[in-house]
């Protein structure tokens, strides 16, 4: 049977009812909502502080490119209400700011271990409880466990060569040190033009002597057409707050203001060039969805592609410079869409240069910059905006060991199946909030990781009131579900690009679509009736059973 919080005797004691690895946003609220249900609870961390994402991404023009007013938890009004941002996009600072501000307001830090990163973590089949070990040498355990620990969370360098030697400052923007990095008239490099890097570079540019950003894939970006919120918007949203969360948890992306685009298949091309004008002229991650058929239909994405290059065409002042940042060797939309505030303006500039590296790579890192192209570069900062070994780099950088010592290095050696992105058969009593198989970075990410906290936790006390304690997802519902989620993605134009969400930015990663795209509406009543159905497709036993 679960224990409870005073069974434990919580505070001296390694073993717990719960161990929740991460402390950003999902870590946080799973460890609100299960101390509050009487659980005892121990949340594992690496940072120094609350924040995840926002802990590590300091770089400059970190920004988050969901709006601030729904990228905020909607699981306490008075937490709503008491909170103002101050910009229609928040800055990571803020954003970090808010996180903090949550840890004190619900007094979570107590239940949170810092500077600690988790190493392995076994199940004992006849104990019915989780083994987990510390890179500082300590055992904990715990009946369940819950990996909170981000899509994004394990930066990635490229594979080039010496980048030991540099005698200079290297840094990657997923893991910005917490001091800033010095621009000021310093000559200094950018490797990679994803969110990341779009973001970093018009603020660098403004700083240093001269910025060369190496560039092997132009994105398609958006603007994000950042302002200061007016007290009117704040007044709109928190005086109706239920009815903004409840459109965004109905939508496929959960975006509040999404809704209402059409088939570019039923417009004249001057209509569909009037739709990409209004969409670019709100700006943001929404034009996406500027057409309900942008992702399969052929003209429709060519559209909405050629229009972006033209408003880019119509910003660089360099032909040679625009035609380089023109994206054409993927669909629009297939990698993340950027959201970006004066990127593209940014090389007007100049102190500023782009160096197309899709030909002739970077070959090597010397002590005084790097080569490419036959030439030695010098610079005195080399920012390594490269991006991550995402959704599942940081589940298996552990050792993760399921009954009968079965590794999830092995049963993810051809890429991730697991049922709904919750849970995985083989492994009783794991779960993973926004794992790969849930909507996750395909969503609003807090709203997707709040489902999951609360899934989770009404499966704990279901489970606790009906006397059992062990939780695992079968083997046939894991297939079907993996099954649907290729099937989903198949024909769209997700699976063509070389993407992160294809697992294709890491050498020797199988190449496979992560996320569920069926939509986060359509996830959520899934979920809700799988719960409702008595946990369907799970199977419960009592730990003296497990072995069976
Ligand atoms: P991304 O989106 O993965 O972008 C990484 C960028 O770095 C991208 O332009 C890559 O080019 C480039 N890259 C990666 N490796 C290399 C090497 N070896 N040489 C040159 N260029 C390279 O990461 P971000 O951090 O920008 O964004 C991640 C997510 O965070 C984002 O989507 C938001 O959801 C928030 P490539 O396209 O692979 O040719």
């Amino acid at each position: 049977m679960l224990k409870t919080a005073t069974d434990t005797g919580q505070g001296s004691s390694s073993s717990f009812d719960v161990i929740v690895v991460g402390a950003g946003f999902a870590g946080m609220y799973m460890l609100h909502r299960l101390r509050a249900q009487g659980f005892s609870v121990k949340v594992l961390e690496a940072a120094g502080d609350v924040g995840g994402t926002w802990y590590w991404n300091r770089y400059p023009g970190a920004r988050c490119d969901v709006e601030s007013m729904s990228y905020s938890f909607s699981f306490d009004d008075d937490l709503q209400q008491e909170w103002s941002w101050s910009q229609r996009y928040a800055l990571q600072p803020e954003i970090l700011d808010y996180a903090r501000h949550v840890a004190d307001r619900f007094d979570l830090r107590r239940d949170i271990q810092f500077d600690t990163r988790v190493s392995s973590a076994t199940f004992d089949e006849a104990a019915g409880r989780w083994a987990i070990t510390t890179d500082g040498g300590e055992t904990l355990d715990a009946a369940f466990c819950v990996m909170a620990t981000g899509c994004l969370s394990t930066p990635k360098l490229p594979e080039v060569d010496g980048i030991k030697n540099f005698k200079g400052h290297c840094v990657h923007t997923g893991d910005w040190p917490h001091e800033g990095v010095d621009f000021a008239g310093k000559r200094v490099a950018l490797i990679g033009t994803g969110a990341s890097g779009l973001q970093a570079i018009p603020v660098i540019a403004e700083v240093a002597g001269h910025l060369t950003v190496f560039q092997r894939t132009a994105n398609f970006s958006v603007p994000a057409w950042n302002r200061p919120l007016t007290d009117e918007e704040e007044a709109d949203w928190k005086s109706r707050y239920d009815y903004w969360r409840g459109r965004e948890r109905r939508t496929h992306s959960g975006f509040h203001n999404e809704g209402g685009h059409p088939s570019a298949a039923d417009l004249t091309h001057d209509e569909r060039i009037a739709v990409l004008e209004e969409q670019w002229n709100k700006g943001g991650l929404l034009m996406w969805n500027v057409f309900s058929d942008l992702m399969m239909s052929r003209e429709a994405n060519e559209t909405a592609a050629e229009f972006v290059r033209d408003k880019i065409r119509a910003t660089v002042e360099d032909p040679d410079v625009a035609e380089l940042l023109c994206p054409k060797t993927h669909p629009m939309g297939s990698k993340r869409l950027c959201v970006d505030s004066n990127y593209y303006e940014t090389f007007n500039r100049d102190n500023v240069e782009l160096v197309d590296i899709s030909e002739q790579p970077v070959e090597r890192i010397t002590g005084q910059g790097l080569v490419q192209g036959g030439r030695e570069h010098g610079f005195d900062v080399i920012v390594f905006a490269t991006g991550f070994d995402a959704m599942t780099g940081t589940l298996l950088k552990m050792d993760i060991r399921g009954r009968g010592g079965e590794a999830l290095r092995q049963k993810w050696q051809d890429g991730p199946v697991s049922y709904l992105g919750i849970a995985m058969a083989g492994f009783p009593n794991l779960f993973t909030i926004t794992g790969p198989g849930s909507p996750s970075v395909m969503s609003h990410v807090l709203m997707s990781l709040e489902l999951h906290v609360d899934w989770i936790t009404d499966c704990l006390v279901h489970m606790r009131e009906a006397g059992v304690d062990v939780i695992e997802a079968s083997e046939e519902d894991e297939t079907r579900w993996t099954d649907h989620l290729n099937d989903v993605v198949a024909g769209t134009f997700y699976v063509e690009a070389d993407s992160w969400y294809m697992g294709a930015n890491v050498e020797g990663k199988p190449r496979g679509f992560m996320p569920y795209i069926g939509g986060a509406g359509k996830y959520r009543e899934i979920c809700t009736d799988v719960a409702a159905e008595g946990y369907r497709g799970f199977r419960f036993s009592k730990a003296s059973q497990a072995v069976a």
